[in-house]
């Protein structure tokens, strides 16, 4: 989705505002800074909550897959968030240098929420 912005000649505003422009309720927001290059970072998939993740400074490739089909967005544009509903297996690799990943959550921090092996991810897919 498109961040709404506010430009001028000083330069440009991003604004998220929790009523009515987010596909969910946020409840959280973190970022991921200082990764090294050539490192990786996800792995894991989430039962119950939604993100949105915003590349505010760099780059970053963020792969998701439902256990079937797989896709892949470079997220370097301050202005686009990609929405990642509950359900997908995410992978996050090539971070440039100084990249900023911005992350707006549905709800707080659960470890319970998370499915960390790629095997338990297809089962909990695929019931039966
Ligand atoms: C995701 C990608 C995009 C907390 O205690 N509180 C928090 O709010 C977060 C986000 C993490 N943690 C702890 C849990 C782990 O012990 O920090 C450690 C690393 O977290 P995680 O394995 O989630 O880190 P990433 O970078 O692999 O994944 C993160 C998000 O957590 C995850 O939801 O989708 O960024």
């Amino acid at each position: 989705m498109e961040v709404p912005v506010i430009r001028d000649r000083r330069g440009t505003i991003g604004v998220i505002e929790p009523s009515g422009m987010l596909p969910f309720d946020m409840k959280r927001v973190y970022y991921l800074f200082d990764v090294a290059t050539g490192s990786s970072r996800g792995a894991h998939a989430h039962k119950t909550l939604s993100q949105l993740l915003i590349a505010v400074a760099g780059s970053v490739v963020v792969t998701l897959t439902d256990g079937d089909s797989e896709s892949e967005f470079l997220l370097g544009d301050p202005c686009v968030a990609l929405h990642i509903p509950p359900g997908y297996w995410r992978s996050l690799s090539q971070f440039s240098e100084g990249c900023v990943l911005l992350v707006i959550a549905s709800a707080e921090y659960s470890e319970s929420d998370y499915i960390r092996q790629w095997e338990e991810f297809i089962a909990w897919r695929n019931p039966h």
